[in-house]
């Protein structure tokens, strides 16, 4: 009994033999998976200057003793806003009157809000008559 039991399982090993060599084959075909293990991390998104949206159409930065720009153009009712980078408080007020910052400390800002109409609107330093700007609305 036991010599057919040898016979059997060699004739199951002849014919598991093509089957497997098949396989390996078929598998050495296929390659190794080109699996990188230095995935590609997508690079996050930069860091924008500009703020997310906001409806600031325009900025002026003040410093000890001029505006920067001298000469801003903005749609009407633009807000405007402006920093005082100086060290020494300053206004940014329009020689009509039609608008005006009221004092801003050094390091702070304040928002102005354009006129509606068009113009050249030209402002200066309450406290400092000298520093002079053209808010220009177009
Ligand atoms: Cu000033």
């Amino acid at each position: 009994m036991r010599p057919l039991v040898r016979a059997a399982a060699l004739a199951l090993l002849l014919a598991a033999g093509p089957v497997l060599t098949g396989c390996v084959s078929a598998f050495t075909v296929a390659g190794p998976e080109e699996t990188s293990s230095s995935a590609v991390v997508p690079p996050s998104e930069p860091l924008s200057p500009v703020p997310s949206p906001s409806p600031v159409a325009g900025t002026v930065t003040v410093r000890d003793f001029a505006f920067d720009p001298a000469d801003l153009t903005v749609r009407p009712g633009a807000v405007v806003i402006v920093t005082n980078t100086g060290t020494t408080t300053h206004t940014l007020t329009a020689q009509d009157g039609g608008f005006d910052t009221g004092p801003i400390a050094p390091g702070t800002a304040v928002s102005l809000t354009a006129p509606s109409r068009p113009g050249a609107y030209s402002y200066l330093c309450g406290f400092h008559h000298f520093m002079r700007g053209i808010l220009t609305v177009a």
